[in-house]
């Protein structure tokens, strides 16, 4: 069996101050992606910044990002329509004019750490249907269980198409707690025949990524997730997380999906 490997290498939350090693320009974003490609990845869940390592929506920022990326390498581009605490919900939804492959949608509006998640249902619906029209692939960020319940609502309402893709999210303070208890009670609510990875957050990023691994779901790595490789220990940038991974899958006896694969597995949209 084949698993879906995603590179998630900045984040919205973390600064180089951090972690030195955070990729934040274009041209970091880019050479991070290409050497996480090369440890296995077939995904980048990209955040951009600006000049100040501020979160940004920029579309100028995305596109060269997007290009700089194509120009080394075949990976399938996801947008992160979260983009950022202090960004604007409505700025945000305007990265999906860019036709990424793929682009997350966050269902509901949430603490998120000291701040706040805002994702009005009126903005949700918009983004939703805008994401249909142009045939982007949303991929449905849960944090708890009411955000699968909300997400299978705008399915009834026909603003989703199958095979639904979701990221179970767990160590928010705000969503639910990074357990395996949390973790198996997620993926028993998940509708059938839909693809899912879980996104640990923080400390046991690893431990459940491995669980996630054993339970079928598709695993993602990177420093928007976890700073660290280990306790005290500072990754040095995303490619020892991802190669991690890739290894933790290999040793399940779990093949990593390639570029073909990932398209089909995912069933992602013709560029
Ligand atoms: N870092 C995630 C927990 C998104 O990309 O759409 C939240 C997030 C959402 O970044
Ligand atoms: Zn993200």
């Amino acid at each position: 069996m084949s698993v879906v490997l995603t590179v998630a290498p900045t984040g919205p939350i973390a600064f180089k101050s951090d972690n030195q090693f955070l990729p934040t320009s274009p041209e970091e974003i880019a050479a991070a992606v290409h050497e996480a490609y090369l440890a296995g990845a077939t995904v980048a869940h990209l955040h951009l910044r600006d000049e100040n390592e501020k979160p940004t929506a920029d579309l100028g920022i995305a596109r060269r990002t997007m290009d700089l990326i194509a120009e080394r390498c075949p990976i399938h581009i996801q947008l992160s329509t979260g983009v950022g605490l202090s960004v604007p919900f409505e700025e945000r939804e305007k990265l999906i004019e860019l036709r990424p492959r793929m682009a997350t949608l966050n269902p509901c509006t949430m603490s998120f750490g000291q701040g706040e998640f805002r994702n009005p249902p009126d903005g949700v619906r918009r983004l939703a249907a805008r994401m249909r029209e142009l045939d982007v692939k949303p991929e449905l960020e849960v944090y708890d269980t009411g955000h699968l319940d909300a997400v299978m609502r705008l399915y009834d309402e026909g603003l989703l198409a199958e095979p639904l893709q979701f990221s179970i999210v767990l160590g928010v303070a705000g969503g639910a707690a990074a357990t395996p208890a949390n973790l198996v009670m997620m993926v028993e609510r998940l509708p059938k025949d839909c693809v899912w990875q879980i996104i640990a957050i923080g400390r046991a990023n690893l431990t459940l990524t491995g669980i996630g691994l054993a339970l079928g779901g598709n695993a993602r790595a990177g420093l928007e997730d976890t700073l660290y490789l280990r306790k005290g220990e500072l990754a040095q940038g995303n490619t020892p997380l991802v190669a991690r991974t890739a290894e933790l899958a290999r040793s399940l006896d779990l093949s990593i999906a390639s570029i073909e694969e990932t398209e089909r597995l995912l069933c992602l949209p013709n560029r």
